[in-house]
């Protein structure tokens, strides 16, 4: 699939140690990384890329942001972990922070996404059964096919990608799943009795970076009001800048007072679930913030982890989310993401090799004009790598674009130009 004889022989030790210890749970691009600093990261072999990848949206901030590096190195010189059976003196300054930049009572934290996510489903559970009066074990949390929220057991049964569910089961009840986007089958769906949550991404990044219509999460959030279900929004991808508001789930705002002006393009949730970018991609950083009424349900005992709200996780997420605010990262996103936009659709006009790009600031994918089994997209991903520019390919022939959103209009532009030479280049 992918040719290795153009490799140097440093970058294929790296690969082959890596493919001899290592499980093969991945199947990387060829190049092997060694630095990071804002936009670019570097081989072992001191070629110098664009990183359009930013850990899949984790590093929004760009790599070796000086300020989030700095509360890490600091913290971890003075007090990386207590476990939350004694107080530390972080947490509680980091919880007053994250629950007015977002705009909720209370915050849970947590490491990874997948353990936010998981977090999410247990609480709306435990609010279904202690506060909506569902029968034991009969709570249904509504999904949407296409999606992607992790890999834990529970959360790749209601998987639709074989990849990520085939031979993982038995597979746990309390799960229904509707097509992404089709807000008469949410409706039909939340009809049926002891319906506790709507678990939704404001946009199905591993389908593809499909953005749903203008309306979609509005509408989701009014019938979960109506039927008193919880609107969860996983936002570990889209959240915290990336498509050019806060939230994705924000809509059309660009307020840099957060969620209190409440926009009425806001489709407030229920419970809101933080990952990747909350930590500027230097630590496993996630989080689950809900109000009072809902966070509550869960006591002493009930849910936890070691690491979950630790120093240096407190640390790092105050500085991660102040460099969104400090360096305008919101209207920057949006701002460069119509340029780019714009960009590749006078590339896709004049070339046959793409058809369409879609997405939301900067997040955004393009379409390859080749069937999902082939291996364009991917080889197209190898070429743009050999001119500077590093991409992954998602569902065949799709490929995904999204820098750290501290990226300029001229290095935008220099990128729009890699892009346009490799496919020029390209020949299928
Ligand atoms: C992998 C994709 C991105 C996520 C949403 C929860 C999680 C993710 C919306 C879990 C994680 C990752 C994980 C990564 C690939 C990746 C991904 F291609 F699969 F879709 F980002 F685009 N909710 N997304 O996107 O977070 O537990 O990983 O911290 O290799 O699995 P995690």
């Amino acid at each position: 699939m992918q040719s290795t004889n153009l490799l140097s022989t440093n970058t294929q030790a790296y690969i082959e140690l890596e493919d001899r210890y290592g499980a093969h749970n991945y199947h990387p691009l060829p190049v092997v990384l060694e630095k990071g600093e804002g936009v670019y990261v570097w081989d072992v072999d001191g070629k110098k890329y664009f990183d359009f990848l930013s850990a899949y949206s984790a590093v929004n901030q760009g790599h070796a942001h000086p300020k989030i590096t700095q509360a890490l190195i600091e913290q971890a010189q003075t007090l990386a972990l207590t476990s939350r059976a004694f107080y530390n003196n972080c947490l509680g300054d980091y919880e007053k922070f994250v629950t007015q930049y977002f705009g909720f009572d209370k915050v849970l934290p947590t490491n990874t996404g997948a353990e936010a996510v998981e977090t999410a489903i247990k609480l709306c559970r435990k609010w279904a059964y202690e506060k909506k009066g569902i029968a034991e074990n009969q709570a249904l949390i509504v999904v949407c096919e296409g999606n992607f929220h992790g890999r834990t057991t529970t959360i790749v049964s209601f998987s639709s990608d074989p990849d990520s569910n085939k031979n993982f089961g038995p597979y746990p009840a309390g799960f229904i799943s509707i097509p992404y986007d089709d807000i008469d089958a949410l409706k039909e769906a939340m009809s049926q009795p002891n319906v506790a949550g709507f678990l939704v991404e404001p946009i199905q990044g591993e389908a593809g970076v499909y953005t749903p219509s203008e309306d979609f999460m509005r509408q989701a959030r009014a019938l979960c009001t109506q039927n008193n279900a919880l609107f969860i929004a996983d936002e570990v991808q889209t959240g915290i800048a990336r498509t050019g508001s806060l939230l994705a789930v924000c809509g059309n705002c660009t307020c840099q007072t957060k969620c209190e002006r409440q926009p009425a393009t806001y489709a407030r949730p229920d419970i809101l679930i933080l990952g990747k970018a909350l930590s500027g991609g230097v630590y496993p950083v996630s989080a689950v913030l809900a109000d009072d009424a809902i966070m509550m349900v869960i006591k002493p005992g009930q849910h936890g982890s070691t690491f979950g709200g630790n120093p240096i996780a407190a640390k790092v997420a105050i500085a991660a989310l102040t460099a969104i605010d400090d360096e305008k990262l919101i209207q920057n996103a949006r701002k460069l993401g119509e340029i780019f936009r714009k960009e590749m659709q006078r590339i896709i006009a004049q070339h046959d090799l793409l058809i369409k790009v879609r997405g939301k600031g900067l997040l955004n994918a393009v379409v390859v004009n080749d069937s999902p089994d082939s291996d364009t997209a991917w080889r197209l991903c190898v070429a743009l790598k050999e001119n500077g520019l590093l991409a992954k390919p998602t569902h065949g022939n799709i490929i995904r674009f999204a820098p750290p959103l501290i990226i300029t209009e001229k290095q935008l532009l220099e990128c729009v130009q890699i892009i346009e030479t490799t496919v020029q280049q390209f020949t299928k």
